[in-house]
């Protein structure tokens, strides 16, 4: 039976040391989700866990408790009911990180792919993390070595270290279509007519460090000088960086420390050189854990300009996902999830270079199913039903790829059939109905599917074991490709 502790000083005394929030000595705890309860949380910084049954459950050091004390919030100690014990028949089949990829198990799985399909794959060194690690770059494409004037993609795994499924998917999308490529035509067509980017790793110490050290170890691993550690890589981008102190932290022990500078990180900094010099149609940056796909922008609760087609692109990606297995991924724009973010990078990708870019935040859908722990034999079947979702967004950019469209006449049919668009979906209404069901964690702002349909062309792709459908668009939000 949980055991409701109201202020209790001794406690924190005893447990935790009179330093720096250390990760070592963290607990999980929950407070009741009221109004007022909620105002005070948001102007703490804490690491937020998930909402469900009328609570918020986070993630507390030692600060953090004579925080809550100070505002006089009662709180559940929960650390037990997160024990990894109680997943370790889930999560710690086969070693320390069963079957998820360690560093070196990933770059040694790379240079196979790169080593059995070299002529559709090569494995590329964007740089060195902060100990060392090499931070890697999957491209596949036909003539992969050399640089072609076709549509480009960027998919980017663990920007945050305990998301370890956010690898998998990654890196299973490059082992699919290499492996796919000689025996599925359509598969093959899209590979030859664009060149598909894939950093399954963004944050190897992280992720090293969750590994052998703490699992729920989410930034890098850059020594603060402070005796804290790491810079969330997720808030170290340029785009309004550090706006405010809500979206992101200007102290070095948060979870959502956002760094000394922008791009001071050498995991941004490689981003931000990659996209200096490709030309990227379309982005998706995996993350977990609850099941949904977010557009910019993070920092503000104003939509972009692109809203629709962001939306409409969202709304058919989660319609893909949820035809696999029925799971329902919510979308919306990501300041309209729990929290506002600044730094973040599809808010620069977004911002900087108007590249149609979502968060997907991976299964499962709240802590209660796992939180950061997926079952190593779900790792196949999320990847599978997010496969369509990858598919529609690589088919997207080759059919809206174009190197001459004039912008001004893009924003014109924007305004065309997709704002005109009637909600005669497939996906929606039995995704209300099982969410009406469902005791849910998600925000209410974000949307259940609704696919629309409109006069654009609609083409099928054969994955194998199905078909599915991908809508053309007219070009219109295609930046123009630049390089010569
Ligand atoms: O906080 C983040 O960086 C991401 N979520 S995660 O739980 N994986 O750390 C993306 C947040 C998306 N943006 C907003 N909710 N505003
Ligand atoms: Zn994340």
């Amino acid at each position: 039976m949980k055991k409701t502790i109201l202020f209790v000083t001794t406690f924190c005394l005893v447990f935790f040391p009179l330093e720096a929030q250390d990760y070592w000595n963290t607990e999980i705890i929950s407070v009741e989700k009221d109004q007022e309860t909620v105002e005070k949380l948001t102007e703490m910084d804490l690491d937020l866990l998930m909402e469900w049954n009328n609570r918020v459950y986070i993630i507390v050091g030692f600060n953090d408790f004579l925080k809550l004390q100070k505002e006089n919030i009662p709180y559940t100690l929960e650390t037990f009911n997160f024990s990894p014990y109680k997943q370790k028949e889930v999560s710690l089949q086969g070693g320390i990180n069963g079957r998820f990829h360690s560093y070196a198990e990933l770059e040694r799985d790379l240079l196979a792919l790169q080593d059995s399909y070299s002529h559709i794959a090569r494995v590329i060194d964007l740089g060195d993390s902060l100990e060392g690690r090499n931070i890697y770059a999957l491209k596949i494409s036909d003539n992969v070595y050399q640089d072609e004037q076709e549509a480009e993609l960027f998919f980017v795994g663990c920007h945050h270290a305990r998301e370890w499924i956010s690898v998998e998917v990654s890196f299973l999308l490059g082992k699919y279509l290499v492996e796919n490529y000689a025996t599925n035509s359509q598969i093959k067509d899209l590979v030859d007519q664009c060149e598909i980017w894939i950093v399954p790793l963004l944050n190897p110490d992280g992720l090293e460090y969750s590994i052998h050290f703490y699992r729920y170890w989410r930034k890098n691993r850059r020594d603060n000088g402070d005796g804290s550690f790491g810079v969330d890589p997720n808030r170290n981008y340029s785009y309004n960086w550090g706006l405010d102190d809500e979206g992101s932290s200007p102290f070095p022990s948060s979870v959502v420390y956002r760094g000394l500078s922008p791009f001071s990180e050498p995991e941004t900094q490689v981003i931000r050189n990659l996209f200096a010099q490709r030309n990227f149609q379309a982005v998706i940056s995996y993350h977990s854990y609850s099941q949904v796909i977010l557009y910019p922008w993070g920092y503000t609760n104003q939509p972009t300009t692109e809203q629709q087609l962001l939306d409409q692109i969202a709304a058919d990606m989660s319609g893909l996902i949820q035809s696999v297995n029925g799971n329902i991924y919510e979308y919306g724009q990501a300041a309209a999830d729990l929290y506002l973010t600044n730094g973040g990078m599809i808010d620069w990708t977004f911002g900087t270079y108007n590249i149609p870019s979502y968060t997907l935040e991976l299964p499962p859908i709240d802590q209660a199913h796992g939180g950061f722990f997926n079952a190593e034999e779900d790792i196949q079947p999320i990847f599978n039903e997010n496969l369509p979702a990858m598919l529609y967004l690589i088919d997207w950019s080759v059919q809206n790829f174009s190197s001459g469209i004039n912008p001004s006449r893009r924003r014109e049919r924007r305004s065309g059939p997709i704002a005109n668009m009637k909600d005669k979906n497939q996906y929606g209404r039995e995704a209300r109905a099982r969410r009406e069901d469902k005791d849910t964690t998600q925000n209410s702002k974000l949307k259940t599917n609704e696919p629309k349909t409109s006069g654009v062309k609609n083409k099928t792709i054969d994955i194998g074991n199905k078909a599915i459908n991908v809508r053309k668009y007219s070009p219109m939000f295609i930046k123009e490709h630049k390089r010569k």
